[in-house]
C-alpha cells in the first residue's frame, strides 16, 4: 500500500492494511483535507445522484442531499457499548460481549467495500496539536462522510504531522454496508437495513455499519468525542460533555465563560448563539461550541474547555432570522443540507425558516410539495453542516488550544411544571444531583401532576460510554480535585401555565437569567435560600425592556411541595436502577431533599 510520506505511525499503517484486506475495496485513498479533495467528493456525489449543487448566487459552494428515508437519524437501539464486563456498560447502554460482537462485525465487513473506494481520514478533535485535543482516524466507504468530516473536524495531512510514531489514535471504522458486486449500480444513498454502531471502550475503538447519517457515520462526533472520550476522561481525570460553551461579555468588557447541557430539542444551539434583548445595552454573547465540550483542569486550578468540533451539525427546521440569526447566517455558504426541502431555483427551504419558499419545492423524499399538501417539506431531523468560523457570533478564542476558563455549568430539561426557572445549587455535590436528575416530559403535564419524565442525566443518556453511576461518581470526585470548580445552575425555560401557555418568553430573554448567573459567579448578585438552592429575588434580575410582573416571576420560580415529593419519588426510581453502584452522596442528598421538602410550605415563593 502507498502511504502518505509524512505518516510515521506504524500501528496506523498496520490497521489500515488489515482493514483493506478485510473490506476488499477497489482502491484505498488517504485524505489530505485539501479543497481539491473536498470538491472532488462532491463531483463524485453529484455524478452519482447523491447530491445537487445549490445555486452559486443564492447559496455559494453548497450542496443538497437526500438520504434514504430509512436512514434519517442516530439509531440508539442499534448503538452498543461492548465492554468486557456488562456492568461496565451499565443499565442505560446496550451491551454485547466484545468477542461475540467482533464475530458479527467481521462477517459484515468482509467484502463490505467491494466496488467502492476506501477513504482514510486522519482527523483531530480539537485544534491540531492542542494538549486537550485527540486524534482519530476514520476509514469509510462514503464520500459524504469525507466531505462532512472536512467541515466538522480538522482533517487531513496536518494531523499526521502531529501524530508521532507510536502516539495513540482512535480507530474508527465505517461502512455503509452496500458492496457493489458484479457491476451492480450504486444508489444515491447507499446503506443497509442492518445497522451496528459499536464502541469498544477498553480498546478505545469504534466500528459502525449500515448507516450513512449524522452521528452514526461521522464518527468523530458522538462516538469519539462523547462515548469514547467520556471513558478516556474518567481514566485520565477530565470531562467529555454534551455541552455548548458560550462567553458572556458585560458592558465593561469582562468575559465569563459558561458551559450548558440540555437534552435534545431544548434549544441548545439557540442558547449557544443567544442574541441579548436590545435594552440590555453592552451585554454580548459569543459562541465557542454548540454541542460538545472537553474540559481539563488548568495549572491555575480552573477548568478549561475546548470545543472539539470545527463545524455545526444542526437541526434545520425552526431555524430562522427570528429564532437564531447567527445560525441562519452561518449556513449562508460552504454548507451541506441533508433532508430539508429543495426549491426549484436551487436553494433549500424548511418549516420555520421564517419566509415563504421562493420557488416550487420538492420535499426531503423528492416528491413535489405544496403548502396545503398536509405534509412537511423538511424531515424533522433535517440537518445543516456548516463551518463554525462562519457563525457571526463565533468567539475569538474558539480555537484557543488552551481552552477557555469555565465559571458556571447550566443544566436544564423541558419540564412543564415542577422545576423552577432558575436556581443555583448549594454545592458541587448538590449540583451533580441536580444534573443527574435532569429530564424532559414526554407529554405535557396536567396542572398539579407530573407528566411522564424521560430522565436524561447530564443530557448524556445516549452518549455516556460507561456505567452512568460511575459517571456520577467521576463528577463527584472530579469536583474535589479542582481548586475553583464552576458553580452549578438548574434552569427550566419550558414551564406552562394552566392554559398550556409558556410562562417564560425564552430565546433572547434567557439573557436575563444568564446575566444573574454571571453576576453570581463574580460575587455581585444576591439570592434567596430556597429548599432547592439559591433563587434570585425579583429585583435581582434585569427587567429592562421586558414586561414580566413580580407575580409572573413568583410563579416561574415557585416550589410546590406536593409536586416535589412526587418528583423525588420519581428520582428515586431512576436511581434505583443503578443499585449499589450509585454513589452514596446522591442517596444522602435525596434524603436531605426529602427532609427539607416535607417541612417546606405548600408553595415556596420569592418575596
Ligand atoms: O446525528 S447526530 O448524532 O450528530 C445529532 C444528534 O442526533 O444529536
Ligand atoms: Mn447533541
Amino acid at each position: 500500500m502507498n502511504f502518505p510520506t509524512n505518516l510515521k505511525n506504524e500501528p496506523l499503517k498496520k490497521w489500515v492494511e488489515e482493514v483493506a484486506v478485510l473490506c476488499k475495496p477497489d482502491q484505498v485513498e488517504w485524505c489530505n483535507g485539501s479543497e481539491e479533495e473536498y470538491n472532488r467528493m462532491w463531483d463524485i456525489m453529484v455524478a452519482n445522484g447523491t447530491a445537487v449543487k445549490l445555486d452559486e448566487k443564492k447559496r455559494p459552494n453548497s450542496y443538497y442531499v437526500r438520504s434514504d428515508p430509512k436512514d434519517v437519524a442516530r439509531v440508539e437501539g442499534r448503538t452498543f457499548i461492548c465492554s468486557i464486563n456488562k456492568d461496565e456498560a451499565g443499565p442505560t447502554n446496550n451491551w454485547m460481549d466484545p468477542m461475540a460482537m467482533k464475530g458479527i462485525l467481521n462477517d459484515l465487513f468482509d467484502g463490505s467495500m467491494r466496488g467502492r473506494t476506501m477513504y482514510v481520514i486522519p482527523f483531530s478533535m480539537g485544534p491540531v496539536g492542542s494538549h486537550i485535543s485527540h486524534i482519530g482516524v476514520e476509514i469509510t466507504d462514503s464520500p459524504y462522510v469525507v466531505a462532512n468530516m472536512k467541515i466538522m473536524t480538522r482533517m487531513g495531512a496536518a494531523v499526521l504531522d502531529v501524530l508521532g510514531a507510536n502516539d495513540h489514535f482512535v480507530p474508527c471504522l465505517h461502512s455503509v454496508g452496500m458492496p457493489l458486486v458484479d457491476g451492480q449500480k450504486d444508489v444515491p444513498w447507499p446503506c443497509n437495513a442492518n445497522k451496528y454502531i459499536v464502541h469498544f471502550p477498553e480498546e478505545r475503538t469504534i466500528i459502525s455499519y449500515g448507516s450513512g447519517y449524522g452521528g452514526n457515520a461521522l464518527l468523530g462526533k458522538k462516538c469519539l468525542a462523547l462515548r469514547i472520550a467520556s471513558v478516556m476522561g474518567k481514566e485520565e481525570g477530565w470531562l467529555a460533555e454534551h455541552m455548548l460553551v458560550l462567553c458572556v461579555e458585560d458592558p465593561k468588557g469582562r468575559k465569563t465563560y459558561v458551559a450548558a447541557a440540555f437534552p435534545s430539542s431544548c434549544g441548545k444551539t439557540n442558547f449557544a448563539m443567544l442574541v441579548p434583548p436590545k435594552e440590555m445595552k453592552g451585554w454580548k454573547v459569543t459562541t465557542i461550541g454548540d454541542d460538545i465540550a472537553w474540559l481539563k483542569p488548568g495549572k491555575d486550578g480552573r477548568l478549561y474547555a475546548i470545543n472539539p468540533e470545527a463545524g455545526f451539525f444542526g437541526v434545520a427546521p425552526g431555524t430562522s432570522m427570528q429564532s437564531n440569526p447567527n445560525s441562519l447566517l452561518a449556513v449562508a455558504k460552504n454548507s451541506v443540507f441533508t433532508n430539508t426541502g429543495y426549491t426549484a431555483d436551487g436553494d433549500v427551504w424548511w418549516e420555520g425558516i421564517g419566509y415563504e419558499p421562493t420557488a416550487k419545492v420538492t420535499d426531503w423524499q423528492g416528491h413535489e410539495w405544496t403548502p396545503d399538501s398536509g405534509k412537511v417539506a423538511s424531515h424533522a431531523n433535517a440537518r445543516f453542516t456548516a463551518p463554525a468560523h462562519q457563525c457571526p457570533s463565533i468567539d475569538p478564542d474558539w480555537e484557543n488550544p488552551n481552552g477557555v476558563p469555565i465559571s458556571a455549568f447550566i443544566f436544564g430539561g423541558r419540564r412543564a411544571s415542577v422545576v423552577p426557572l432558575i436556581y443555583e445549587s448549594f454545592s458541587w455535590d448538590r449540583g451533580v444531583y441536580l444534573a443527574a436528575t435532569v429530564g424532559s416530559e414526554m407529554t405535557a403535564a396536567a396542572a398539579g401532576t407530573i407528566g411522564k419524565v424521560r430522565r436524561d442525566p447530564f443530557a448524556m443518556l445516549p452518549f455516556c460510554g460507561y456505567n452512568m453511576a460511575d459517571y456520577f461518581d467521576h463528577w463527584l470526585s472530579f469536583g474535589r480535585t479542582i481548586l475553583h470548580p464552576p458553580r452549578i445552575y438548574g434552569v427550566n425555560w419550558f414551564q406552562k401555565d394552566e392554559h398550556g401557555k409558556f410562562v417564560w418568553p425564552g430565546f433572547g430573554e434567557n439573557m436575563r437569567v444568564l446575566k444573574w448567573i454571571v453576576e453570581r459567579v463574580h460575587g455581585e448578585a444576591t439570592a434567596l435560600e430556597s429548599p432547592l438552592g439559591w433563587i434570585p429575588r425579583y429585583e435581582d434580575l434585569d427587567w429592562n425592556g421586558l414586561d414580566f410582573s413580580k407575580e409572573q416571576y413568583q410563579k416561574a420560580t415557585a416550589i410546590h411541595r406536593h409536586e416535589w415529593l412526587q418528583e423525588l419519588e420519581s428520582q428515586h426510581k431512576e436511581f434505583s436502577e443503578f443499585h449499589t453502584r450509585l454513589p452514596r452522596e446522591l442517596t444522602a442528598i435525596h434524603e436531605v431533599l426529602l427532609g427539607t421538602l416535607t417541612r417546606s410550605p405548600e408553595v415556596w415563593q420569592v418575596e
